[in-house]
């Protein structure tokens, strides 16, 4: 994280002007239309699943004894597995942009779900495609505005069914406006009355991921048995295990009796921020029992074991068409899932199970089997991890934007030779009225609550975040150096200007001529 800036957008890299980077764009550009279509011949398939909402630590790699997860632990077992993976922002679309922006969210604008990021953003599609591969998109990533591209050549499924449903252009209204006192409440207590076995049909957000499996496996297959000499990039984006929790009927009742209770389900001594996200998930009554979220948590099993299934199923593909010995298989999700914990349901909070994420990579011959690395790392390192697994490259004035570091250092065991040091993320979405963040740097993790109290957490000793340390003088050395790190490059006022200005332009360019309403 060497490269510190600020969120308002003078320091933005398109605003610098270096004759020597206009200098390497322009050759940057020459090289691109003489290579472009050609990709070194080493250059492997690389095939990113990117779940959407699975708990970092509900799943059998990481260590939970009921989740079951075959397929994902095979994948852990014969790659690398990062235990302590964030994403950028806990929530989809801002999470996902950032990801394949390289850039943090408040670099790129992107505050809630109803934000897009600018049409020009150089995505790692694109830098994979200039590095000469096919690049392909199956489902879901939230987009807004589901036909959109941002450098992938393809969208063989889109993320909405054929009736226009499911993740379609949030753009069209807005998100929680932040001058209003919460009067939108999300699913979180809806999804815990709601919990429980899916009907034999199932509900169309799942019925459609079979749709973007299948498309996946078509693409797969068509690679084997036509292959145009360039490799494949080619992202799964499902839904699942994303609520509603309504699990299939089996897999609900493989779990019958053996869902667990997370920590501190009603949600005591929590924070103004958090506080605050109860009453907007509609949980700060307390009107669930311990067996609700027993049941909750067993219905979510259920969908991360169906998840699971599909990912034998792409495995599957890969191993049946040969191309698995020359893929990069890469697992993620977008954020995680409170599912219970500290008496939170969904995502948007601070806390590990909301910001906290599964992150595999695998390429069986070339990259260790087996490795587990717990170094802080997070979803935007993705971008330079894949340029440098692909031989690609950007000019050096994009090149210096990204907020990442490439992971193959700590892929390959050499972790001295990576440049990250810590995580940072970010939240500006629904359920509190500021924008909030953290730092993570080693086990400590500081929580920035603008306008409200700070928080800091030891995750060594306190993996649970039970107790907070801010007002600790044994760690004021640290909480001071963090919250001055934290303020090198985000400045909470500035953000909250920046979202309050995006939300009332939301309102009148879209709810007023679009919905005519100006709310929810
Ligand atoms: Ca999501």
């Amino acid at each position: 994280m060497a490269k510190m800036k600020t969120a308002k957008g003078a320091t933005m890299p398109q605003d610098r002007s270096d004759p020597a980077d206009t200098d390497s764009a322009r050759a940057f550009g020459d090289e691109v239309r003489s290579a472009a279509g050609r990709a070194a011949p080493e250059s492997p398939n690389i095939l990113v699943i990117m779940s959407d909402e699975h708990h970092w630590g509900l799943c059998g790699f990481n260590g939970h004894k009921v989740v079951e997860t075959p397929n994902l632990d095979r994948l852990a077992a014969r790659g690398v597995n990062f235990t302590n993976a964030y994403c950028n922002s806990p929530l989809c679309s801002p999470s996902r942009q950032s990801c394949l922006a390289g850039r943090w969210p408040h670099r790129i604008g992107m505050w809630n779900n109803c934000c897009a990021m600018p049409e020009n953003t150089v995505t790692w599609a694109h830098a994979l495609s200039l590095a000469g591969y096919e690049t392909a998109l199956c489902g879901k990533m939230h987009f807004n505005g589901y036909q959109k591209l941002y450098g992938f050549e393809r969208r063989p499924v889109l993320e909405s069914n054929e009736a226009g449903e499911l993740f379609h252009s949030y753009g069209i209204r807005t998100s929680h406006d932040w001058t209003q006192p919460l009067p939108y409440r999300s699913h979180g207590g809806r999804n815990v009355d709601d919990s429980g076995a899916d009907t034999d049909e199932r509900l169309p957000i799942f019925r459609h991921d079979r749709r973007i499996v299948e498309g996946c496996l078509a693409e797969l297959r068509a690679k084997a048995t036509s292959p145009d000499g360039r490799p494949l990039a080619l992202v799964c984006g499902t839904v699942l295990p994303h609520p509603p929790f309504r699990a299939r009927r089996d897999l609900f009742e493989r779990y019958a009796g053996r869902a667990d209770l997370p920590v501190n389900i009603h949600g005591e001594g929590l924070g103004d921020a958090d506080r605050s996200l109860r009453r907007h998930q509609r949980m700060e009554t307390n009107d669930y029992s311990a067996d609700d979220i027993r049941r909750l948590r067993q219905a979510y099993f259920g969908l991360i074991t169906e998840f699971d299934e599909y990912v034998g199923q792409l495995l599957g593909a890969l191993e049946e068409t040969g191309l698995a010995g020359n893929t990069v298989v890469i697992y993620c999700s977008d954020h995680g899932d409170m599912a219970g914990e500290h008496g939170m349901v969904g995502k948007c909070s601070m806390r590990e199970s909301s910001a906290r994420v599964p992150m595999i990579f695998s390429w069986p011959g070339r990259f260790p089997e087996g490795r587990t690395v717990d170094a802080p790392v997070s979803l935007v390192d993705l971008y330079p991890t894949l340029l440098e697994i692909s031989g690609g490259s950007l000019p050096p004035i994009l090149a210096g934007g990204l907020d990442g570091h490439s992971l193959l250092p700590l892929i390959e065991g050499r972790a001295g030779d990576f440049r990250g040091n810590g995580v940072f993320c970010e939240f500006e979405g629904e359920g509190w009225n500021h924008p909030r963040c953290f730092l993570r740097e080693g086990p400590l993790k500081y929580v920035y609550n603008h306008t409200a109290a700070h928080e800091l957490y030891d995750l060594a000793s306190d993996p649970l975040e039970q107790r907070n340390l801010i007002a600790d003088p044994a760690r004021a050395a640290d909480a001071r150096r963090l919250r001055s790190r934290i303020e090198s490059f985000w400045d909470g006022a500035a953000v909250e200007r920046q979202v309050l200005e995006t939300q009332a332009r939301q309102k009148i360019a879209y709810c007023r001529n679009v919905c005519g309403d100006l709310g929810w």
